[in-house]
C-alpha cells in the first residue's frame, strides 16, 4: 500500500516537472481563448499615431461610456510598443486577436507616483510572454508593464483602460502626446517631439513612462505570472455597448 502511494506521488511530481519544462521551453503560458464581444463603435472614431508607433483607433472613449472606459484597437509595427511604464489611475486589458506581440509585466506595485523604480525604489524584474491567438491579459494599476512587437510584421492589439476620466484619462493623454492620423493606412513618421511629450506629460495623467528600457528594469525572464485575466469584469464593463442600449447616435445615456 505504502509503495503504491509513493509511486503515485512520484508519478505526479514527474508529470508536474514535465509540464513545467514544456511551459518554460515554449516561453509562454497557454491562456484560454477569449471570445471578444462585438462592441458597437462610436461614429467617426478618433485615429491617433502613438509615440510608440501604435496606430490607434479609439472605438469608444470616456465621452461615450460615461467615463467608464476607453477602448482602442491598435496596429503595432515591427519594433513598436511602449517602453515600461506604470498607470496610477487606470487598469488595463490587452487582447491579442492573433498573438504575435510580447507582453511584459513586473510583480511589485508602485502606488506612489513619486516613487519610481530605478529612481528612488529598486528596479523591477520584468516577466515576458509571447502572446498567442485570442489571448486576454489584465494589467492592474501600479505595475510596471509594456509590450513590444518582436516580429517582422505589424501586429494587432485591443486595449481597454478603465476608467476614462475627462481630465486625466488615457484618451486625453494620447490626444496630447500623439499625432493626428487622418489616414491610418499611411501613418506619418513619428516626430521626436511626440516621443518627448509621451514621457514628460505622463505624470499629468497618472503615468510614469520610462524613456529607456532599463530605466525601471534590471532584468527580464519568461516566467510570466498566470493570474486572473478578469474576463468577467471586462465583459460586464463592455456590456452596455454590446447589447444595444445605445441611442441612435451611439451614445449611452449616462445617469
Ligand atoms: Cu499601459
Amino acid at each position: 500500500m505504502k509503495i503504491a502511494v509513493t509511486k503515485s506521488r512520484f508519478f505526479i511530481v514527474l508529470v508536474l516537472a514535465f509540464t513545467l519544462i514544456l511551459v518554460m521551453a515554449n516561453g509562454s503560458f497557454a491562456t484560454p481563448k477569449f471570445k471578444f464581444p462585438k462592441v458597437i463603435a462610436d461614429k467617426n472614431p478618433l485615429h491617433i499615431l502613438g509615440p510608440a508607433g501604435e496606430r490607434f483607433t479609439f472605438v469608444k472613449t470616456g465621452a461615450t461610456t460615461c467615463g467608464k472606459y476607453v477602448m482602442a484597437e491598435a496596429t503595432v509595427p515591427p519594433g513598436g510598443g511602449p517602453l515600461p511604464h506604470i498607470h496610477h489611475y487606470t487598469d488595463e486589458w490587452f487582447y491579442f486577436p492573433k498573438g504575435g506581440l510580447t507582453l511584459e509585466m513586473g510583480s511589485n506595485t508602485f502606488p506612489d507616483l513619486n516613487v519610481v523604480p530605478g529612481l528612488n525604489a529598486p528596479k523591477e524584474l520584468l516577466h515576458m510572454v509571447k502572446t498567442t491567438r485570442r489571448s486576454l491579459f489584465y494589467g492592474p494599476r501600479y505595475y510596471v508593464h509594456g509590450f513590444v512587437n518582436n516580429t517582422k510584421k505589424p501586429q494587432k492589439l485591443v486595449f481597454i483602460w478603465t476608467p476614462d476620466d475627462a481630465k486625466v484619462g488615457i484618451t486625453n493623454y494620447f490626444k496630447e502626446v500623439g499625432q493626428p492620423l487622418p489616414d491610418p493606412a499611411n501613418p506619418p513618421a513619428i516626430d521626436p517631439k511626440n516621443k518627448a511629450l509621451f514621457v514628460s506629460q505622463g505624470t499629468k495623467y497618472g503615468i510614469n513612462q520610462s524613456s529607456d528600457f532599463y530605466q525601471y528594469v534590471n532584468s527580464t525572464d519568461y516566467k510570466f505570472p498566470t493570474g486572473d485575466n478578469h474576463a468577467k469584469e471586462l465583459l460586464a464593463l463592455l456590456s452596455p455597448d454590446v447589447k444595444g442600449r445605445q441611442t441612435k447616435d451611439g451614445v449611452v445615456s449616462c445617469k
